[in-house]
């Protein structure tokens, strides 16, 4: 990732033209999700909507370190890693609509989006469930001599579950090319983590699997960057899987419908002030990297685009009534 022009992205990892683009995928999602809240407000979104706001900068800066054949699973909080893997922002709006035109057929909405032709695999909502299915795909990836890396997503919440000391066991003893990222938001739903782990530091976990772990500053999108890069060429090399704390915050409910009296204004305030995407923009004013110009460009280029795919969403038709019960079963013929 050498950089030819050193002077302009001095103490950066990329060169000025990927740092625009994190800058804009962590914009896009920001602004994707604030529409869809409005939408969810007026009633065009069923079902449960949780926002990533705040937390973008990890599935961007991971995202971008990865090669496309590697794997990518996630909880139900989805949209942005959708969104920084290249998904249409329309066709996933109009998932959250639950149109005929959305990724998966208006058939998953907001917590199962998936599109397999960028190995992403799912927006899941069994707290903690998709790890196993991140150990099936590693054991994949490593019998099948794929050198494909899978990145699997979930919260502080999800380690208390059997699941994740089963998937990160088995991990380990065979070793396998899965990168656990976790994301620190120091909440799950309406419970702080101190009331329910007893452990703070996620990190420490991966200790009872001798698993290698970091902890990360989620709000940075270079240092995500980096150290998923550090991660993924670990994973690569064939010495097992990774550990990643990502140390973060939702500046939104657990959901549209948190009424959220479990935190105060003053704790959510304090927080705000580690918002990635101002924190990025600062520094690359300050280096000199961008200006203020054109990152308006960028900013009205997204809502734009926004703008657009709130319009395709709600133009698009509903899947048809007689396909209720398409896709239920793999294959129909062989149940009835
Ligand atoms: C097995 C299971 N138990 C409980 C729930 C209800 N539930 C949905 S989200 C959530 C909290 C998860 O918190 P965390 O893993 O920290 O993720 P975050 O929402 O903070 O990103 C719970 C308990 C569920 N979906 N699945
Ligand atoms: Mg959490």
């Amino acid at each position: 990732m050498a950089s030819t022009k050193k002077s302009r992205t001095k103490g950066f990892p990329l060169e000025k033209d990927g740092l625009l683009e994190m800058y804009r995928q962590m914009y896009l999602i920001r602004e994707f999700e604030n529409a869809s809240a409005e939408q969810y407000a007026m009633g065009k979104i069923a079902g449960f909507l949780h926002l990533y706001i705040g937390e973008e900068a990890i599935a961007v800066g991971s995202i971008m370190a990865m090669e496309e054949r590697d794997h990518v699973l996630t909880h139900y909080r989805d949209h942005g890693y959708a969104l920084a893997l290249g998904l249409d922002p329309g066709e996933v709006m109009a998932e959250l609509f639950g149109k005929k035109t959305g990724v998966t057929g208006g058939r998953g909405g907001s917590m199962h989006l998936a599109d397999a032709s960028k190995n992403f695999w799912g927006g899941y909502a069994i707290v903690s469930g998709h790890l196993l299915l991140s150990v099936g795909l590693g054991y994949a990836s490593k019998y099948l001599d794929e050198d494909r890396v899978v990145v699997c997503y979930f919260g502080d919440g999800a380690t208390n579950a059997g699941a994740f000391h089963e998937a990160m066991n088995m991990a380990a003893v065979w070793e396998l090319p899965v990168i656990f990222l976790c994301e620190n938001n120091l909440y799950g739903m309406g419970t702080a983590v101190e009331h329910v782990s007893a452990v703070q530091e996620m990190a420490k976990k991966a200790l009872a699997y001798d698993m290698p772990s970091m902890q990360i500053d989620g709000q940075n999108v270079t240092e995500v960057y980096e150290k998923s890069q550090e991660a993924l060429e670990h994973c690569r090399s064939g010495k097992g899987p990774m550990f990643i704390e990502a140390l973060t915050y939702r500046f939104r409910g657990h959901s549209m419908a948190d009424p959220e009296q479990y935190r105060d204004r003053e704790e959510i305030d304090q927080y705000r002030a580690y918002d990635p995407i101002p924190l990025f923009r600062d520094r690359l004013i300050d280096a000199k990297i961008t200006t203020d110009d054109e990152l308006e460009e960028i900013h009205k280029t997204v809502k734009e685009q926004v703008e657009a795919a709130v319009k395709f969403a709600d133009e698009s038709e509903n899947p048809d009534l007689d396909t209720l019960a398409d896709f239920v079963y793999a294959d129909p013929v062989q149940v009835r």
